[in-house]
């Protein structure tokens, strides 16, 4: 029996006699190669299911793929999707593990040697899968979806940033802090109020970060950010999933330091009135140091939170898990510490008053 005997497990055109006939030695094959990463029980229980099913005829392996995760079936069938995902990325031809290395040979050339991992293998991805990128480009919902986006831009500041800060941070008079039951917060820029925000002069050694952001033009020219807010959670410490309202442009951008934490994303439940409950659909890992930028319906649909606990577990639901290096790793408990957050967003409404002037005049 040949190695990637397997294969065939998830080949649609054989479900049929599959389901009459159980392929038991093409399992026997993958539990010879595979089986310390499976529950082979379970999986022959879940590939029943799919044989039988009229969901998944006919649809090749990446169409099974797309289908279980856009119907959360991922959890469901767990083990049928990692075999999904073990075939689809096996190169099965000597051919497509050398149009791999080919590729890389673009992309890791001597002018650019000191490019980092995570650099190196998105580009490898955009390079390899050059075909379905193009017919992506064709699509404008490519770009619609795009715009609906959360962006994790890992390493955005250094650990010189990150300590220094903290410690402007935690060097502002203590009146500048309000007191929230779970975590306390600094308002920077002004207070965003429905009448308008009443602008402040944002501080020289805030505004440089939030020029940074700026210079992404991730904010339109007209809705360029005005304020921070800063937030500071200590461990066990977090915040309510939330909407962040019809106060700020539909754009968030969020620099984090000190700690990593878990951000989950919520699929609000409603009535025509009110919102009843949640479904929790994803998560994003923010570690020290990192920038996350989430845009429109990201803002506006679903609703963000920080769970209240010392210990955040890696688990599938970490959407941004292949941006964060090879330490974080499926099933590992990461430990919080103190965490400040610094929220950069633009408020629209701003009152011609100014808070600065009105304190000179005093
Ligand atoms: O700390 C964070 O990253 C989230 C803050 C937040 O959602 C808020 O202040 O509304």
């Amino acid at each position: 029996m040949g190695k990637l005997e397997f294969f065939s497990l998830l080949n649609s055109e054989l479900y049929e006699k599959y389901n009459k006939v159980f392929p038991d030695n093409e399992l026997k094959c993958l539990d010879e190669q595979y089986g310390r990463f499976f529950d082979i029980l379970r999986l022959k229980n879940e590939l029943h299911v799919l044989y039988s099913s009229e969901d998944f005829k006919n649809k090749p392996i990446f169409e099974i793929i797309k289908f279980m995760n856009l119907n959360k079936l991922d959890l469901e069938l767990k083990e049928e999707y990692k075999l999904a995902t073990l075939i689809a990325t096996i190169p099965s031809t000597t051919a497509s593990a050398e149009r791999s290395f080919s590729a890389l040979k673009r992309i890791k050339t001597y002018c650019r040697s000191t490019q980092g991992q995570d650099r190196l293998s998105s580009l490898a991805i955009l390079s390899i899968e050059k075909i379905i990128l193009d017919d992506l480009k064709m699509n404008p919902e490519f770009y619609d979806n795009v715009d609906d986006a959360a962006y994790y831009i890992p390493n955005f500041i250094t650990e010189e940033q990150e300590t220094y800060i903290m410690n402007k941070v935690n060097s502002v008079p203590k009146p500048k802090w309000c007191q929230l039951k779970n975590r306390r917060l600094q308002n920077w820029g002004g207070i965003p109020h429905a009448k308008g925000l009443i602008p402040e002069i944002i501080p020289d050694w805030l505004k440089g970060f939030v020029d940074r952001v700026d210079s992404l033009q991730v904010f339109p020219r007209t809705n360029r950010p005005n304020h921070v807010l800063i937030n500071e959670y200590l461990p066990g410490q977090g915040i309510m999933p939330h909407l962040d309202g019809s106060l700020f442009f539909p754009t968030i951008s969020t620099i984090n330091c000190g700690s990593h934490t878990v951000l989950n994303f919520y699929n609000p439940l409603k009535t025509d009135i009110e919102v009843v409950s949640s479904e929790k659909v994803y998560s994003l890992l923010l570690q020290r140091r990192s920038l996350l930028i989430l845009k429109d319906k990201m803002y506006t649909e679903y609703m963000h939170g920080i769970e209240e606990v010392t210990n955040d577990i890696i688990d599938h639901k970490i959407s941004n898990i292949t941006f964060c290096g090879s330490k974080v790793q499926n099933g590992i408990a990461l430990t919080r510490n103190k965490r400040i957050s610094l929220t950069i967003r633009n408020v629209p409404r701003v009152s011609k008053l100014n808070l600065n002037l009105l304190m000179i005049k005093k």
